[in-house]
């Protein structure tokens, strides 16, 4: 991990950090990390054991190096944002910093710009003003595992996302006082993770001037009133509300105005999807032309219930769930407790913003004992609605179909 090549190679780090800073986690602590217990996911090979990480409770692990870390269903049930120690965790590189000194740490701001900027975090705090949105951030491959026929990637459950509220600056007035130039057609994003080996890809991502110019996307210091935790990306990340989660770019240390398409791997080879409405194409086949990922599709979940589980005929349950969509909001939840014959709408609930997740619920009263499926579906206030039935794409990416909860009355 450490092959003293990197100019922001671990040893630097501790070294010139002298002790360890708030947001810090130690190479020790990940190799301590312990498995406890473990979780079945619902598909093959979905066993998955429970690793509590540094500033984290016990997730499900996915991989080791880097670490991936899944989100317990469970969680979603808890309240209405994921707390930060139980916020799922995605990198693409094996070398991800462990401690990060804030006196030499610096987000610089480079290219066709009429001013280059480097910031330290004291300077982005006081020299902006601080903006707050409540936004989901997904894995486009989140379900993964549920796609059939089966693609390869992280074979993901449905805890691949959390809500947040993100506290930090706008990327618009940092933009602003670096001066874009005419001739600016992307901006990359860079963060302080790197590969191990020369012939690995670094982890850049590229958004439009249009995209970034977006009143919303954020540099993020916080989440949920802390800074973020180290694996979420301390000391800063990109947040880009609306959009899945490969362009919040963790650790953020690099913007790099450019006057053309970058095509770095994670633009140009990874993160693309059928280009055609649907983002889909028949099972089994490949894309003839892709595109950049980009906007989340609309989605719901029941979370008040497992799989399974068990409910008492004639007995009201109060079946709670969250939908999302890229930012329109949620205009209506429907829910089926027949497997999609029949539906009704459901109670929308607290609203924290169109990026959040939207709570609903409903009252269930089940009359025949015996199995019965629930499903849930969501549409956006711009009209887009839950398809019934799987689309598929060769990445498995945006799984947003109806999903089914089976309950038995009993
Ligand atoms: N620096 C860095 N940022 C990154 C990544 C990464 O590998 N390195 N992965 C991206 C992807 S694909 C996702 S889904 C989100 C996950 O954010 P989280 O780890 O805070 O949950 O981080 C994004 N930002
Ligand atoms: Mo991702």
């Amino acid at each position: 991990m450490d092959d003293g090549k990197t100019s922001v190679g671990r040893r630097g780090f501790i070294q010139s950090a002298g002790l360890l800073l708030a947001g810090s986690v130690t190479d020790l602590a990940l190799s301590k990390a312990q498995a406890a217990t473990r979780i079945a996911l619902p598909f093959a090979n979905g066993e998955r054991p429970l690793v509590a990480y540094p500033q984290k409770r016990p997730l499900m692990r996915l991989t080791t190096r880097p670490p991936q870390l899944e989100t317990p269903f469970a969680v979603f049930r808890e309240g209405l944002l994921t707390p930060n120690d139980a916020f799922f965790v995605r990198y693409h590189l094996a070398n991800i910093p462990l401690s990060i000194d804030l006196t030499s740490y610096r987000l610089n701001v480079k290219g066709l710009v009429s001013k280059p900027l480097s910031l330290s975090m004291e300077e982005l705090r006081t020299a902006f003003p601080t903006v707050e949105l409540v936004a989901v951030n997904q894995c486009s491959g989140n379900s993964r595992g549920f796609v059939v026929p089966r693609v390869g990637g992280g074979q993901s459950g449905n805890g691949a996302m959390g809500n947040a509220r993100w506290r930090g600056v706008s990327l618009k007035a940092v933009l602003a006082k670096a001066g874009v130039l005419p001739g600016a057609k992307q901006i990359t994003f860079k963060g302080l993770d790197a590969p191990l080996l020369p012939s690995t890809p670094e982890f850049v991502k590229a958004l439009t001037v249009d995209q970034a110019f977006d009143g919303d996307v954020m540099l993020a210091f916080a989440m949920n009133g802390s800074d973020l935790p180290m694996l979420n990306g301390y000391p800063l990340r990109l947040v880009v509300p609306g959009y899945y989660g490969t362009y919040w770019v963790k650790h953020l240390s690099e913007i790099n105005v450019i006057d053309h398409e970058f095509d770095g791997f994670f633009m140009s080879k990874g993160y693309r999807i059928p280009d055609n409405d649907c983002g889909c194409v028949e099972p089994g086949t490949a894309a003839k032309t892709t595109k950049p990922i980009g906007k989340m599709v609309v989605r719901s979940f029941i979370t008040s219930l497992d799989d399974g589980a068990a409910i008492r005929v004639g007995e009201a349950t109060l079946v709670q769930g969250i939908a999302f969509d890229s930012g329109a909001g949620i205009r209506e939840v429907q829910f089926s407790q027949d497997g999609g014959s029949s539906w009704v709408q459901a109670n929308l609930g607290e609203d924290l913003g169109n990026y959040s997740f939207r709570p609903w619920n409903i009252k269930l009263r089940l009359t025949k004992p015996g199995p019965h499926n629930l499903k849930v579906r969501a549409t956006s206030r711009s009209g887009e609605i839950q398809p019934l039935n799987e689309t598929w794409n060769p990445s498995g990416y945006r799984r947003n179909v109806v999903e089914s909860v089976r309950v038995v009355a009993l």
